[in-house]
């Protein structure tokens, strides 16, 4: 079964059982009740499920564990340095791995299935599964103190996936932590997310912030996301496990090289049709383009790149709220304030949306004959 396993491209396969992390059952609860995962509200449903891979199956006797390698082709963190560019998380910058592995489980679960003569259910992400603490159950790797799963040869950038299996198959040994002393991932984090080692609270991530998160993103975090416009690779790469690490060999893994570092000005002028288009097949597609835009918007008024204002101005006229308030943001940072006054009285003195007048005050205090509070009396 593993050199099948393997021939099919995974990088990684153990067995475990589905008692194998009663931790779980107080863990997930205390994260939920904690309010850490924001508006995920589907992390909330089905919590029973997702806490005891029984309760989600009752048949299950084993789960077996499989990684699948989208290791970077070039330093994440060079990328966060090109402040006229979009800086796409790694495992975006691909084939949406849904797809690709959930194929792949498919071949592997018939296989079981034929050899063991018992039914088997497989998942990534598609269902309520903890898939991080199961493949640490199974010795594939760590929950490192990002949270994330570590492998001893494949560093953090495998990308998980289950097969539940009625039939009963040896488990393997659990993996211990080899996190030690280091706590480069905590940080480095630009929101600081972490209230603690191995815990996160998804609210101030940009990987939530920039996909999972609709409407305005909080002013608190917009500095901070610099210019990500999907996703967060920085706890992930300076891991120093990674250094045993190498990039995708799955053929259908590997980067695009359109999507390593897009210029910020030819993201901005997307349209619906174009977006779909350039984002066919990638995780990116499923945010939809005006949540992208929102993020590009908040990556051109961080790219202190004047020339980039104009891309901001020229979404001031966009239909969607969120990704007006964005605009005038970036145009807040990047223009002057005679600019915006200017701005402010062909597109904004007629603005009805509440979020988006709050933004023009926030970017131009002394507007629509209302003070901005405390900046107004100086102004
Ligand atoms: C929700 C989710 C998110 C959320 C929340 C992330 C999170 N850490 O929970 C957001 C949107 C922020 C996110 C971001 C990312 N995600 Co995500 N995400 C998921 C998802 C769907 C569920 C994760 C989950 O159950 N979270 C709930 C929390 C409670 O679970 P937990 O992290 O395991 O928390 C445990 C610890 O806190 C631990 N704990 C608590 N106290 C203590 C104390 C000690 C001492 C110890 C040891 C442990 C411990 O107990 C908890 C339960 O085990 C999984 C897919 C899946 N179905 O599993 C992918 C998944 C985790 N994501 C993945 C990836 C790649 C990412 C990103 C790297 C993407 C990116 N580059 O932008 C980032 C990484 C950010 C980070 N540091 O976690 C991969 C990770 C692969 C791997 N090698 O682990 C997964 C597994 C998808 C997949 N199929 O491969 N993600
Ligand atoms: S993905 Fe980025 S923002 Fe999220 S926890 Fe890691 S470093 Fe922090
Ligand atoms: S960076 Fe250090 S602390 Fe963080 S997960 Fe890697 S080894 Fe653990």
């Amino acid at each position: 079964m593993e050199g099948r396993a393997r021939a099919l491209g995974f990088e990684a396969f153990r067995v475990t059982r589905p008692d194998a992390v009663p931790a779980l059952r107080e863990r997930l609860p205390a994260w939920l009740a904690a309010g850490h995962h924001g508006t995920m509200g589907w992390m909330e449903e089905r919590a029973d499920q997702r806490a005891a891979p029984s309760a989600l199956w009752a048949d299950t006797r084993s789960i077996v564990m499989l990684g699948l390698n989208a290791g970077p082709e070039h330093a994440p963190l060079d990328l966060v340095r090109l402040t006229d560019r979009g800086a796409i998380a790694t495992y975006a910058q691909r084939r949406d791995y849904h797809d690709v592995i959930k194929g792949k489980l498919k071949e592997l679960g018939g296989f079981l299935s034929a050899r063991s003569g018992e039914p088997v259910k497989v998942f990534v992400d598609t269902a309520p599964v903890m898939e991080k603490p199961l493949a640490e159950a199974a010795g594939l790797g760590w929950q490192g103190k990002h949270t994330v799963l570590i492998s001893r040869e494949h560093g953090n950038w495998l990308m998980l996936g289950a097969i539940f299996s009625r039939a009963e198959l040896e488990p393997d040994a659990p993996e211990t932590d080899h996190c030690g002393s280091c706590r480069r991932c905590l940080d480095i984090c630009p929101t600081d997310a972490f209230p603690a080692p191995y815990s996160l609270d998804a609210r101030r991530c940009i990987a939530y912030l920039t996909i999972e998160h609709h409407g305005p993103i909080p002013a608190e975090y917009r500095d901070k996301i610099g210019n990500r416009v999907f996703g967060c690779d920085d706890c992930l790469a300076v891991c120093p496990w990674n250094k045993f690490a190498g990039a995708a060999r799955e053929i259908r893994m590997a980067a695009r090289a359109d999507l390593a570092a897009p210029p910020l000005a030819e993201l901005a002028r997307l349209d619906d049709a174009a977006f779909r288009l350039r984002f066919a097949g990638t995780p990116i597609k499923r945010t939809g383009r005006d949540r992208f835009l929102r993020n590009v918007l908040i990556a051109i008024g961080n790219s202190a790149v004047p020339a980039l204002a104009e891309e901001a101005v020229a979404c001031l006229t966009e239909p969607d709220p969120v990704v007006r308030g964005a605009a005038i943001w970036a145009c807040g940072r990047l223009l002057s304030p005679q600019r915006l006054r200017d701005l402010f009285e062909s597109h904004g003195r007629g603005e009805t949306d509440a979020h988006v007048r709050e933004e023009w005050r926030a970017a131009v205090p002394l507007l629509m004959g209302e003070a901005a509070s405390g900046r107004a009396d100086t102004a």
